[in-house]
C-alpha cells in the first residue's frame, strides 16, 4: 500500500549519503512532513533520548539508515565503533518506533551480511550460511542483528518492520577522506588530486582483481521509496544492479573521467576484502523495481558535483 505523503516521516541519518538521498526521494515525491535530527540533536544510540524523541514528534514513517560506515581500512580498524554504535542505533530506533506505534519502518543493512564464500550473484537466502568477510565481520554483526530486531518484532507485535541490503554505494555526499571512505570516492579524490600533481602516479589499494558492484545513491533512494510503497513481508530484500566488475577496470574508468594522463599502481600489502560481491536482485526486480543509473554517468555526474562543492568552497566530507 502506497504510504501517505502527508504522513510524518522521519530519516534517521539524513546527514549521510543514503539518508540525504532519501531526503531529495521523498521531497521530490511531494512529501512535507519529513523530520530529521542531527547527531548534536539527538544521540541515536541513546534509548531515552531517541524514545522521548519519538514520543514528541511522532513519526508514522521511519526510514532507519543512519550508522557508523566506512570502507575496508575503516571497517577493519575501528571494528569497536562499528558494532557497537550499529547495534545500538538499530536497536534504539526499532524499539522507539514499537513502542511509539510507528506505522512502517524501512531498515537498511549491508551486503557485506553475506557470507565470504558465497555463491555470487549472492541470493538473500545466503545469509547466515557460513563465515563472514574478515575485514568487516563486526560491522555486519551490527547489520545481521538489524535484520533480526526487524523480523523478531514483526514476529512478536505484528510491527511492519522490512529490511533491504544495499549492496556499494557511491554519489553526491559521500565521504572523501582517504582513510575511511569506501573505494569509489577515495579513487575519485585520488585522481583529482592527481590533475593538479606533477605526480600521475594513483595508488590503488590490493590486487585490483576484487570485483564489486556499484549503486548510485539515487537509484538506491528510489528502492526505498519503493519498498517502503510496496513491500510489507519478513524477509529482507537485496537493492542492486546485479552488474560488478574488478576495481583494476573501476580505477580505468574513474581515470579516464577524472585524469585521463594518470597511471594506476596497484598496492598489494593493502587488503583486497571479499574476493567478489555482486547481489541477486531478483526478488526485487519481480516485485517491479529496476536501477536506471548506468555507472560510467553516476561517475560523471558525482564528479561534476564533487568538483562544484570544491569550487564553491563547500563542504566535502573528508576532501
Ligand atoms: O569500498 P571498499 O573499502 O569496501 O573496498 P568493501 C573495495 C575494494 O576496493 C577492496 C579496494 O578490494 C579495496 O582494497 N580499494 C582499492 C580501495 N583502492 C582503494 C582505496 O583507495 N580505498 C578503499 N576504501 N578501497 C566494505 C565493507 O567492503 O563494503 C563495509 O568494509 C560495507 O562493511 C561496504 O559493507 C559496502 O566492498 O571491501
Amino acid at each position: 500500500m502506497v504510504i501517505d505523503r502527508d504522513s510524518r516521516v522521519f530519516v534517521a541519518g539524513h546527514g549521510g549519503l543514503v539518508g540525504s538521498a532519501i531526503v531529495r526521494r521523498l521531497k521530490r515525491d511531494g512529501f512535507t512532513n519529513l523530520f530529521t535530527a542531527t547527531r548534536a540533536e539527538l544521540d541515536l544510540r541513546n534509548q531515552l533520548e531517541v524514545t522521548r524523541w519519538f514520543e514528541e514528534n511522532r513519526p508514522d514513517h521511519v526510514f532507519l539508515v543512519a550508522g557508523t560506515v566506512g570502507g575496508i581500512m575503516a571497517n577493519s580498524t575501528r571494528p569497536a565503533e562499528f558494532i557497537y554504535d550499529n547495534m545500538m542505533i538499530h536497536g534504539t530506533v526499532v524499539h522507539a518506533a514499537h513502542l511509539c506505534g510507528v506505522s512502517k519502518l524501512l531498515y537498511l543493512g549491508s551486503s557485506c551480511i553475506y557470507p565470504r564464500n558465497a555463491d555470487q550473484p549472492i541470493s538473500e537466502k545466503a545469509l547466515l550460511t557460513g563465515p563472514l568477510e574478515p575485514t568487516n565481520e563486526a560491522y555486519a554483526i551490527a547489520k545481521i542483528a538489524g535484520i533480526k530486531l526487524c523480523q523478531s518484532y514483526r514476529e512478536q507485535y505484528g510491527s511492519d518492520f522490512i529490511s533491504a541490503m544495499p549492496t556499494n554505494l557511491y554519489g553526491p555526499n559521500d565521504n572523501f577522506d582517504l582513510t575511511s571512505s569506501h573505494v569509489l570516492p577515495a579513487l575519485m579524490r585520488k585522481f583529482h588530486d592527481a590533475r593538479a600533481s606533477d605526480d600521475k602516479v594513483v595508488e590503488v589499494w590490493g590486487t585490483g582483481a576484487p570485483r564489486r558492484e556499484f549503486l548510485h545513491v539515487d537509484d538506491l533512494a528510489d528502492a526505498c521509496l519503493f519498498l517502503m510503497d510496496n513491500y510489507s513481508d519478513v524477509g529482507h530484500v537485496n537493492i542492486g544492479t546485479g552488474v560488478d566488475l574488478p576495481i583494476g577496470k573501476l580505477a580505468a574508468k574513474i581515470r579516464d573521467i577524472v585524469c585521463p594522463d594518470a597511471t594506476v599502481q596497484f598496492d598489494a600489502s593493502k587488503p583486497n576484502g571479499m574476493p567478489r560481491k555482486v547481489l541477486d536482485t531478483s526478488k526485487l526486480n519481480r516485485l517491479g523495481w529496476e536501477p536506471t543509473i548506468d555507472l560510467e554517468d553516476g561517475i560523471t555526474t558525482t564528479y561534476a558535483w564533487f568538483r562544484e562543492q570544491i569550487a564553491a568552497d563547500l563542504t566535502v566530507r573528508g576532501a
